[in-house]
Protein backbone atom coordinates (compact mmCIF):
# COMPACT_ATOMS: atom_id res chain seq x y z
CA UNK A 1 0.00 0.00 0.00
CA UNK A 2 1.79 3.55 -0.70
CA UNK A 3 1.90 6.32 1.89
CA UNK A 4 -0.67 8.47 2.40
CA UNK A 5 -0.46 11.63 1.29
CA UNK A 6 -0.94 15.17 3.15
CA UNK A 7 -1.33 18.42 0.62
CA UNK A 8 -1.86 22.05 1.82
CA UNK A 9 -3.43 24.10 -0.27
CA UNK A 10 -2.97 28.07 0.94
CA UNK A 11 -5.50 29.55 -1.76
CA UNK A 12 -4.70 33.58 -2.28
CA UNK A 13 -2.72 33.55 1.46
CA UNK A 14 0.53 33.95 2.39
CA UNK A 15 3.65 36.69 2.30
CA UNK A 16 7.50 36.08 1.86
CA UNK A 17 7.73 36.11 5.14
CA UNK A 18 5.14 33.32 5.65
CA UNK A 19 6.62 30.79 2.69
CA UNK A 20 9.68 30.91 4.93
CA UNK A 21 9.11 30.82 8.45
CA UNK A 22 5.59 28.43 8.13
CA UNK A 23 7.20 26.22 5.27
CA UNK A 24 10.48 26.34 7.02
CA UNK A 25 9.36 24.78 10.01
CA UNK A 26 7.16 21.96 8.00
CA UNK A 27 10.62 21.23 6.47
CA UNK A 28 12.20 20.51 9.71
CA UNK A 29 10.17 17.56 10.30
CA UNK A 30 10.33 13.69 8.88
CA UNK A 31 7.13 12.55 8.22
CA UNK A 32 5.97 8.93 6.93
CA UNK A 33 3.46 10.15 4.89
CA UNK A 34 4.13 11.71 1.57
CA UNK A 35 3.85 16.05 2.40
CA UNK A 36 3.06 18.42 -0.34
CA UNK A 37 2.72 22.73 -0.19
CA UNK A 38 0.79 24.26 -3.18
CA UNK A 39 1.43 28.02 -2.44
CA UNK A 40 0.07 30.89 -4.98
CA UNK A 41 2.37 31.05 -8.17
CA UNK A 42 4.66 34.21 -7.34
CA UNK A 43 6.24 32.37 -3.98
CA UNK A 44 6.86 28.64 -5.64
CA UNK A 45 10.44 29.78 -6.32
CA UNK A 46 10.69 31.10 -2.83
CA UNK A 47 8.99 27.81 -1.37
CA UNK A 48 11.49 25.65 -3.62
CA UNK A 49 14.26 27.58 -2.34
CA UNK A 50 13.30 27.30 1.48
CA UNK A 51 11.96 23.42 0.77
CA UNK A 52 15.28 22.30 -0.79
CA UNK A 53 17.06 19.44 -0.01
CA UNK A 54 13.90 18.41 2.07
CA UNK A 55 11.00 15.82 1.17
CA UNK A 56 8.43 17.85 1.29
CA UNK A 57 7.23 18.45 -1.89
CA UNK A 58 5.81 21.63 -3.95
CA UNK A 59 3.36 22.21 -6.10
CA UNK A 60 0.87 24.82 -8.02
CA UNK A 61 -2.89 25.37 -7.59
CA UNK A 62 -3.67 25.24 -11.07
CA UNK A 63 -2.40 24.62 -14.54
CA UNK A 64 -2.99 26.25 -18.35
CA UNK A 65 -5.09 24.04 -20.42
CA UNK A 66 -2.08 25.01 -22.80
CA UNK A 67 1.27 24.30 -23.36
CA UNK A 68 3.06 27.20 -24.93
CA UNK A 69 1.90 30.25 -26.99
CA UNK A 70 -0.35 33.21 -27.28
CA UNK A 71 -2.31 32.75 -24.00
CA UNK A 72 -1.20 35.99 -21.48
CA UNK A 73 -1.20 35.20 -18.25
CA UNK A 74 -1.73 31.44 -18.55
CA UNK A 75 1.38 29.40 -16.69
CA UNK A 76 2.10 25.84 -17.88
CA UNK A 77 2.71 22.39 -16.79
CA UNK A 78 6.21 22.77 -18.27
CA UNK A 79 6.66 25.76 -16.61
CA UNK A 80 5.81 24.86 -13.68
CA UNK A 81 7.68 21.22 -13.87
CA UNK A 82 11.09 23.48 -14.51
CA UNK A 83 10.91 25.50 -11.36
CA UNK A 84 10.25 22.31 -8.70
CA UNK A 85 6.96 21.49 -9.09
CA UNK A 86 5.88 18.20 -8.26
CA UNK A 87 2.24 18.21 -8.35
CA UNK A 88 -0.81 20.95 -9.55
CA UNK A 89 -4.32 20.99 -8.41
CA UNK A 90 -6.92 20.92 -10.97
CA UNK A 91 -10.11 22.06 -11.15
CA UNK A 92 -10.56 22.99 -7.46
CA UNK A 93 -14.19 23.87 -6.63
CA UNK A 94 -12.92 27.12 -5.95
CA UNK A 95 -12.16 27.49 -9.68
CA UNK A 96 -15.21 25.30 -10.92
CA UNK A 97 -17.82 28.19 -8.94
CA UNK A 98 -15.77 31.40 -9.54
CA UNK A 99 -13.26 30.70 -12.81
CA UNK A 100 -14.94 28.82 -15.38
CA UNK A 101 -13.74 25.68 -14.93
CA UNK A 102 -15.06 23.02 -16.43
CA UNK A 103 -14.32 18.97 -16.64
CA UNK A 104 -13.73 19.80 -20.18
CA UNK A 105 -10.35 22.40 -19.46
CA UNK A 106 -9.71 19.93 -16.38
CA UNK A 107 -9.21 16.84 -19.04
CA UNK A 108 -6.84 19.06 -20.98
CA UNK A 109 -4.48 20.38 -18.13
CA UNK A 110 -4.20 16.80 -16.41
CA UNK A 111 -3.17 15.36 -19.99
CA UNK A 112 -0.54 18.39 -19.96
CA UNK A 113 0.54 17.82 -16.34
CA UNK A 114 1.15 14.42 -17.30
CA UNK A 115 3.06 14.57 -20.18
CA UNK A 116 5.36 17.43 -18.04
CA UNK A 117 5.75 14.93 -15.45
CA UNK A 118 3.54 16.31 -12.62
CA UNK A 119 1.17 14.92 -10.65
CA UNK A 120 -2.58 16.28 -11.59
CA UNK A 121 -4.38 16.27 -7.94
CA UNK A 122 -7.77 16.22 -9.53
CA UNK A 123 -10.29 18.06 -7.34
CA UNK A 124 -13.77 16.83 -7.55
CA UNK A 125 -17.36 17.04 -5.48
CA UNK A 126 -20.66 17.89 -5.32
CA UNK A 127 -23.00 20.97 -3.96
CA UNK A 128 -25.24 20.74 -0.82
CA UNK A 129 -27.90 21.07 -3.74
CA UNK A 130 -26.76 18.19 -5.60
CA UNK A 131 -26.43 15.80 -2.78
CA UNK A 132 -30.21 17.16 -1.67
CA UNK A 133 -31.23 15.98 -4.83
CA UNK A 134 -29.69 13.18 -4.47
CA UNK A 135 -27.07 13.44 -7.15
CA UNK A 136 -23.82 13.28 -5.69
CA UNK A 137 -22.97 9.74 -7.58
CA UNK A 138 -24.36 11.10 -10.75
CA UNK A 139 -21.92 14.47 -10.62
CA UNK A 140 -18.62 12.78 -9.58
CA UNK A 141 -19.24 10.36 -12.39
CA UNK A 142 -19.76 13.02 -14.53
CA UNK A 143 -16.41 14.88 -13.03
CA UNK A 144 -14.87 11.49 -13.62
CA UNK A 145 -14.98 11.35 -17.35
CA UNK A 146 -11.98 14.15 -16.89
CA UNK A 147 -9.52 11.13 -16.57
CA UNK A 148 -11.07 8.35 -18.41
CA UNK A 149 -8.78 6.23 -20.61
CA UNK A 150 -6.07 7.38 -18.15
CA UNK A 151 -3.77 5.00 -16.29
CA UNK A 152 -4.79 5.09 -12.55
CA UNK A 153 -1.56 5.28 -11.22
CA UNK A 154 -1.00 8.81 -13.59
CA UNK A 155 -3.07 10.88 -11.34
CA UNK A 156 -4.71 11.44 -7.71
CA UNK A 157 -8.21 12.41 -7.13
CA UNK A 158 -9.34 14.91 -4.06
CA UNK A 159 -13.01 14.71 -3.00
CA UNK A 160 -14.60 17.75 -2.08
CA UNK A 161 -17.58 17.97 -0.72
CA UNK A 162 -17.98 22.47 -1.97
CA UNK A 163 -20.61 22.28 1.46
CA UNK A 164 -17.66 21.00 3.73
CA UNK A 165 -14.94 23.37 2.18
CA UNK A 166 -13.95 26.29 4.62
CA UNK A 167 -16.75 25.95 6.33
CA UNK A 168 -15.32 24.19 9.83
CA UNK A 169 -17.42 20.69 9.15
CA UNK A 170 -15.95 18.20 7.73
CA UNK A 171 -17.83 15.81 6.32
CA UNK A 172 -18.49 12.53 8.14
CA UNK A 173 -16.00 9.23 8.21
CA UNK A 174 -19.03 7.40 6.93
CA UNK A 175 -19.99 10.02 4.22
CA UNK A 176 -16.43 10.53 2.95
CA UNK A 177 -15.81 6.56 3.10
CA UNK A 178 -19.27 6.18 1.01
CA UNK A 179 -17.65 8.67 -1.82
CA UNK A 180 -14.53 7.42 -1.68
CA UNK A 181 -15.99 3.68 -2.26
CA UNK A 182 -18.02 5.15 -5.03
CA UNK A 183 -14.74 6.45 -6.79
CA UNK A 184 -12.77 3.50 -6.51
CA UNK A 185 -15.37 1.62 -7.80
CA UNK A 186 -15.32 3.60 -11.16
CA UNK A 187 -11.92 3.81 -11.62
CA UNK A 188 -10.39 0.70 -9.70
CA UNK A 189 -9.23 0.25 -6.51
CA UNK A 190 -5.45 1.47 -7.65
CA UNK A 191 -6.64 4.92 -7.48
CA UNK A 192 -5.47 7.26 -4.76
CA UNK A 193 -8.40 9.39 -3.27
CA UNK A 194 -7.60 12.23 -1.17
CA UNK A 195 -10.34 13.95 1.13
CA UNK A 196 -10.69 17.90 1.46
CA UNK A 197 -12.49 20.07 3.33
CA UNK A 198 -12.02 21.40 6.57
CA UNK A 199 -9.34 19.05 7.64
CA UNK A 200 -7.71 20.26 10.71
CA UNK A 201 -5.66 19.26 13.54
CA UNK A 202 -8.35 18.21 15.38
CA UNK A 203 -10.12 15.36 13.01
CA UNK A 204 -6.89 14.87 11.03
CA UNK A 205 -6.55 11.39 12.60
CA UNK A 206 -9.90 10.27 12.29
CA UNK A 207 -10.59 11.36 8.62
CA UNK A 208 -7.28 9.65 7.74
CA UNK A 209 -7.89 6.03 9.44
CA UNK A 210 -11.36 6.48 7.44
CA UNK A 211 -11.50 3.39 4.83
CA UNK A 212 -10.47 4.58 1.17
CA UNK A 213 -8.96 7.38 2.01
CA UNK A 214 -5.32 7.97 0.69
CA UNK A 215 -4.49 11.34 1.79
CA UNK A 216 -5.69 15.02 2.60
CA UNK A 217 -6.34 18.10 0.99
CA UNK A 218 -6.02 20.89 3.62
CA UNK A 219 -6.80 24.77 3.07
CA UNK A 220 -6.82 26.89 6.07
CA UNK A 221 -4.93 24.57 8.74
CA UNK A 222 -1.97 24.93 5.86
CA UNK A 223 -1.35 28.03 7.09
CA UNK A 224 -0.25 27.66 10.27
CA UNK A 225 2.93 25.13 10.49
CA UNK A 226 2.07 23.61 14.19
CA UNK A 227 -1.54 22.45 13.32
CA UNK A 228 -0.14 21.52 9.47
CA UNK A 229 2.55 19.37 11.13
CA UNK A 230 0.07 17.86 13.37
CA UNK A 231 -1.96 16.66 10.43
CA UNK A 232 1.15 15.37 8.39
CA UNK A 233 1.97 13.29 11.49
CA UNK A 234 -1.29 11.76 11.74
CA UNK A 235 -1.01 10.32 8.21
CA UNK A 236 0.89 7.24 7.79
C1 LIG B 1 -10.90 22.55 0.55
C2 LIG B 1 -9.78 22.71 1.47
C3 LIG B 1 -8.47 22.67 0.73
P1 LIG B 1 -10.34 23.95 3.73
O1 LIG B 1 -10.89 23.60 -0.40
O2 LIG B 1 -8.50 22.42 -0.63
O3 LIG B 1 -9.91 23.92 2.18
O4 LIG B 1 -9.48 22.94 4.43
O5 LIG B 1 -10.05 25.35 4.19
O6 LIG B 1 -11.78 23.58 3.81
Amino acid sequence: MSKQFVIGNWKLNGNSDQIKSVLGAVAQHQFAAEVGVCVPFPYLALAAETLKGGSVQLGAQDVSRYASGAYTGEVSAPMLKEIGCRMALVAHSERRQLFAETTETAALKIRLCIDAGLLPVYCVGESTEERNAGKMQETIATQLDAVKDLPVDQYTIAYEPTWAIGTGASASPGQIAEVHGFIKDKLGNGARVFYGGSVKGSNAASVLATPGVDGVLVGGASLNAQEFVEICKAAR
